[in-house]
């Protein structure tokens, strides 16, 4: 497997065996395995996703504008068991060609609207409601830059370094260095940032602060790939504020909840229909 001497074939073939723990999910195709109607729930929101670092973000964002009084972002969030395979049902493939969680209808649009990519779900749900997202052209574009960074970042922490220091069937030292590397910069990016602003977009929590922190903020905290040693996260000190600040809201603590499938019992709530099916957890 860590043959250091590979040389690729002229032609790469898929061979199902060097998936490593997701071999029963990764293909080089899209597109539905079968067929399966997705659940629809009563509310005008309906989730389907998972409680991994991108499923949170969007959950965070529901118990955020529900917080807020926003009574019309009421949502029914089911579970999609991404390891059993369920996002390459019909239906899920409907709402995302790109087979991944988070993915979210709007059914108060005619026709109802699909949503997919975390990104562009928080951005839809902070125009639809107005908030999370600074209404001035600098605020708004300051928030975007940093939505965008997330976007683009995130995949070297969680495909990178995240594979390789955790799930990869063996440790590597190449691209561990690599990623860890990468990380610790995106970690002094942040914390630098963080040293001048009390939120990643400046005064006011918003929708770069709900993409930003279920990677990084859990990162720092311990809970992602039990690598804050590894790391010396503890380095970085507005990161950690940061981290602890947001992480302490009531909101964040609901959203990390939903969809969440493994852990203690009380820790989890794997389909979401109503506020109080979170009731007692936090
Ligand atoms: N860029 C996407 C990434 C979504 C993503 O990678 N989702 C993962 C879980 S965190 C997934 O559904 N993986 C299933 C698969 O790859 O088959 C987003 O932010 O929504």
């Amino acid at each position: 497997m860590s043959d250091p001497t590979y040389t690729p074939p002229k032609i790469w073939t898929f061979d199902e065996e060097n998936g490593g723990k997701f071999a029963n999910i990764n293909r080089p195709d899209s597109g539905a395995r079968f067929e399966k109607d997705l659940p629809q729930g009563k509310h005008p929101f309906q989730l389907y996703s998972l409680a991994t670092p991108n499923g949170v973000k969007v959950t965070v964002m529901f118990e955020e504008l529900l917080a807020k009084g926003f009574k019309d972002a009421e949502y029914d969030a089911y579970l999609v068991n991404i390891m059993e395979g369920d996002q390459f049902g019909s239906g899920f493939v409907a709402a995302n060609p790109n087979s991944k969680i988070p993915a979210l209808i709007d059914t108060t649009t005619n026709p109802p609207t699909r949503v997919f990519e975390s990104g562009a779900i928080l951005l839809y749900l902070a125009e639809k409601f107005d908030a999370f997202l600074p209404k001035d052209a600098a605020g708004r574009t300051e928030t975007l830059n940093w939505l965008f960074w997330q976007m683009g970042s995130a995949p070297f922490l969680g495909g990178g370094f995240g594979h390789f220091y955790n799930y990869a069937p063996e440790k590597y030292e190449y691209p561990i260095n690599r990623y860890a590397m990468e990380v610790k910069r995106q970690l002094d990016v942040l914390d630098k940032q963080l040293a001048e602003n009390q939120f990643i977009a400046g005064d006011d929590y918003g929708i770069a602060d709900m993409a930003i922190w279920p990677w990084y903020g859990t990162l720092v905290n311990g809970t992602l790939y039990g690598a804050a040693e590894f790391l010396q996260v503890h380095e970085y000190k507005n990161l950690v504020r940061w981290t602890e600040e947001v992480g302490s809201r009531e909101a964040v603590k609901r959203g990390r909840l939903v969809n969440r499938n493994w852990g203690e019992d009380i820790e989890q709530c794997p389909e979401r229909h109503s506020a109080s099916d979170l009731d007692g957890r936090v």
